[in-house]
């Protein structure tokens, strides 16, 4: 009878557990599909977010990125103390990008079409130390 009875408390645990972690991933997933549909329908008007190291590290607080093809837009945050940019090439776009920044935010918006691109700073030796990565356009 106590056994039985802490099977059953244990089962109800699991499910009131699992009704709560269902609701949250639908509230989550509903939000997320919104902003990604909104975005995509609109022809474009993606904005990606990317930051150099705020340390002064020679590299990219990521190394891939995924886009809808359309206007394409690059929030770049350098909080370092070290002069970075961020370029594209890739179909139809050749050393386009950002301004060279220092310890600010900027940004700029690219028409891209699908395909791969890489991203990268173009100043002296950031690129080959590190400071590169790829963007996939769909
Ligand atoms: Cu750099």
């Amino acid at each position: 009878m106590t056994r039985r009875a802490l099977l059953f408390l244990i089962v109800c645990t699991a499910a009131v557990l699992g009704l709560a972690a269902c609701g949250g991933g639908n509230e989550a997933a509903t939000t997320g599909g919104g902003a990604t549909t909104a975005g995509g329908g609109g022809g474009g008007g993606e904005t990606l977010q990317l930051a150099a190291d705020p340390s002064g590290a020679l590299k990219f607080d990521k190394t891939s990125l995924e886009a809808t093809a359309g206007n394409v837009t690059i929030d770049f945050t350098n909080d370092s103390s070290l002069p970075h940019d961020v370029k594209l090439d890739g179909p139809g776009v050749e050393d386009e990008g950002t301004d060279r920044i220092t310890g600010s935010s900027t940004s700029v918006t690219l028409d891209l079409q699908p395909g791969e691109y890489t991203f990268y700073c173009s100043v002296d030796g950031h690129r080959a130390a590190g400071m590169e990565g790829k963007l996939v356009v769909k």
